[in-house]
């Protein structure tokens, strides 16, 4: 999973409930996910769907009384985390919530207990309890399972990526979303994406580990 540090509540949640025990509780409650559009660019280059990677910075707060659990914006060590959408790899209310965004939309997403934490909470989520995230998409690009985006990435088609070339690709989303950042920045996103997806640290991503979401049933 492309996605890091200190601010893990999501991810973790997400993989202890997994898609199917989110899914079943939905059925039973029926509850909704609630999107406001905060800032919508003018030109959208391509809207999030499922199996895109996107790259965003969210914060979470309790609807009860807006107190914040988690940080990627505002934790100063904090960067965007990259995920793929729409298949469980963070709460099911998020992965519902930012469908159809566009690179530099904010949104702000108010998720009922059963499409987050659950009747059980997660600490320092009370139990059933409302969250709201406030949601900052950076880029979106197709998703890891698609060979088109690994191709794109893969300069010299040697059927792996070495890390100028997975920063070559990191710095080209940046610029075309208008946010191009400084070198230090792309280094630490490298660091996380290497540390995560290459399994064999031989200082490549072979085809084989970054299309490590192809057991997934989609
Ligand atoms: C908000 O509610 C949570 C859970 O009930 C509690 O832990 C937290 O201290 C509260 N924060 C404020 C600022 O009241
Ligand atoms: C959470 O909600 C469920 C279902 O409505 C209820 O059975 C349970 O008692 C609640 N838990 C707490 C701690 O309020
Ligand atoms: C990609 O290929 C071009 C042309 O061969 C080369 O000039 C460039 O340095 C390469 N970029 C990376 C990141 O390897
Ligand atoms: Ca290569
Ligand atoms: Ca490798």
């Amino acid at each position: 999973m492309w996605s890091v540090l200190t601010c893990t509540l999501c991810l973790l949640v997400a993989s202890q409930l997994g898609p199917r025990a989110v899914r079943a509780s939905a059925a039973e409650l029926e509850p909704e996910v609630k999107t406001e559009v905060v800032f919508r660019p003018e030109t959208c280059t391509q809207k999030s769907k499922r199996g895109d990677l996107v790259n965003v910075h969210y914060d979470g707060f309790l609807e009860e009384n807006g107190s914040q659990f988690y940080c990627s914006r505002s934790d100063k060590t904090g960067h965007p985390q990259w995920f793929v959408l729409g298949i469980g790899q963070v709460i099911k209310g998020l992965d519902i919530g930012m469908m159809d965004m566009c690179p530099g939309e904010k949104r702000k997403i108010t998720v009922p207990p059963a499409l987050a934490f659950g009747e059980k909470g997660k600490h320092p989520v009370p139990p059933n309890a409302t969250v709201v995230f406030e949601v900052e998409v950076y880029s979106v690009s197709r998703g890891p399972r698609s060979m088109e985006a690994f191709g794109e990435m893969d300069n010299d088609s040697d059927k792996s990526l070495s890390k100028a070339e997975v920063k070559e690709y990191l710095k080209l989303s940046y610029e075309k979303g208008g946010k191009p950042r400084d070198d230090a920045f792309y280094e630490k996103i490298m660091a996380d994406i290497f540390h995560k997806s290459d399994q064999d640290k031989d200082g490549v991503i072979s085809a084989k580990e970054y299309n490590i979401y192809k057991h997934d049933e989609l």
